[in-house]
């Protein structure tokens, strides 16, 4: 297709200076400009991983300007030392530290307002599926953000849809129920602006390994992924990287 893949990296709370380096390092020798890899090292690695040279995001950013916010990540800063993107309501974000669609839509705005491309993480529960609210319950995650910016603000934007009941579990979505929730997305992009239904990325996130992800980047919605867990093994990060070309 015409929109280029892309693999991140979704380290969460794991990973060392060590990790950078066995990791960069081998990313650097693969690099294909036929696909965007994205590191997402805690923020304290953030500067190391810029400095290998590899592209380089936060796994979160605060929805403020600078002031009185005891630990937060601010997107300027982020920028300035050298993060492109940010990760932007990843489901453990909502879920554990209560991080409510609007939120995530000021965090949307935030990151783009200082030149980070945001990921938009969205995806239903379990139990939302089983109710059969998975479209509702991701449009509306979507929704916040058309809501606060215009849908023209996804121009500059990538989402990554990732069922919570997958993440981490190693209960992957196949890719047919990955794909029809993919192709959802777009359709209701394309009730708002058929450029930007045609030409966002959209990535698949929850339990991708090096044996699931060429069949799950072979569906025709599907531009890549966001791995967590197996971002943190060498290899088998580098054959999901191969996977997506
Ligand atoms: C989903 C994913 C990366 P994992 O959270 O964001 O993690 O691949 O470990 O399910």
């Amino acid at each position: 297709a015409q929109r280029k893949p892309i693999v991140a990296g979704n380290w969460k709370m794991n990973g060392s200076l060590e990790l950078v380096s066995e990791i960069c390092g081998e990313v650097e020798k693969h690099n294909n400009a036929d696909v965007d890899v994205i590191i997402f090292p805690p923020a304290l690695l953030l500067k190391d991983v810029v400095n290998k040279g590899v592209m380089a995001g936060t796994q979160t950013i605060s929805e403020f300007d600078s002031g009185a916010y005891t630990g937060e990540i601010h997107a300027k800063l982020a920028h300035e030392i050298g993060a492109k993107y940010t990760l932007v309501g990843h489901s453990e974000r909502r879920s554990l530290f209560s991080e409510s669609n609007q939120q995530v839509a000021d965090k949307f705005a935030k990151a783009q307002q200082f030149g980070l491309t945001p990921i938009l993480c969205v995806g239903e529960t379990e139990q939302q599926r089983d109710a059969g609210k998975t479209e509702e319950v991701v449009a509306e995650q979507i929704k916040a953000v058309i809501d606060k910016l215009g849908v023209a603000a996804l121009n500059n934007s990538v989402i990554a849809y990732e069922p919570v009941w997958a993440i981490g579990t190693g209960k992957t979505a196949t890719p047919e129920q990955a794909q029809t929730v993919h192709k959802f997305i777009r359709h209701m992009l394309s009730s708002y602006d058929e450029q930007v239904a045609q030409t966002l990325r959209i990535l698949y996130g929850g339990s991708v390994n090096e044996k699931n992800s060429e069949s799950l980047f072979a569906q025709a919605d599907i531009d890549g992924g966001l791995i967590g867990g197996a971002s943190l093994q060498k290899d088998a990060f580098i054959s999901i990287c191969k996977s997506a070309l």
